[in-house]
């Protein structure tokens, strides 16, 4: 009788452990998939939206990101499109030159290592893998200038790794680069 009781409360205790697992697990698991949630809607953090391929061997003598086309380049809609390529271990252009309130999209990508593209009290926080283009739309409030470090370990250089991103008035802007001719390409030395 009581070696039944014994086994009895055994499996119970084994069956209570287990309950209490399963629970901090699920609750574990619904803190993750509620910070997902939290910093989607309240910081507008996303995952780049789309997967766009590119051919390394091609990068820097027949693509986009050939050196004379980085930088900051109009278009006719009146938008900004700014082309970066990331490397051990430097960004170029070293220092990336936008106009505020005009809406802008950063494409880039790395000729080697798989690098980070962070620009600081923004959202715009990316992965920059060799053989794909990572892209994200933005608008700048006001003038102002952010640094943007490579935040993926990408080597023995990586902490020298970071760009700074400067945001001039956009009627400045737009008359540097019309000083530069329709293929003009705009960053901070300019
Ligand atoms: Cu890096």
């Amino acid at each position: 009788m009581s070696d039944n009781f014994r086994k009895e409360s055994t499996v119970d205790l084994i069956h209570r452990i287990e309950r209490n697992w399963a629970i901090l697990m699920s609750a574990i698991m619904l803190v993750l998939v509620l910070t997902v949630v939290f910093t989607g809607l309240h910081w507008a953090m996303m995952p780049p939206s789309r997967v766009e391929t590119i051919r390394i061997a091609s990068l820097q003598t027949n693509s986009e990101f050939v050196e004379s086309n980085l930088g900051s380049a109009g278009s006719t809609d009146g938008s900004v499109t700014v082309r970066i390529l990331a490397q051990q271990y430097s960004f170029t252009p070293q220092c990336i030159l936008l106009p505020a309130n005009t809406p802008i999209t950063f494409r880039a990508t790395s000729a080697d290592a798989i690098h980070g593209m962070l620009v600081t009290g923004t959202n715009i926080n990316s992965m920059v893998e060799p053989g794909y283009i990572s892209t994200f739309k933005t608008v700048f409030p006001r003038p102002t200038e952010h640094l943007m470090p490579c935040h993926e370990y990408c080597g023995t250089g990586h902490q020298a790794m970071w760009a700074h991103v400067k945001i001039i008035d956009r009627a400045a802007f737009f008359e540097m680069l019309k000083r530069k001719g329709v293929n003009g390409r705009l960053d901070c030395v300019n």
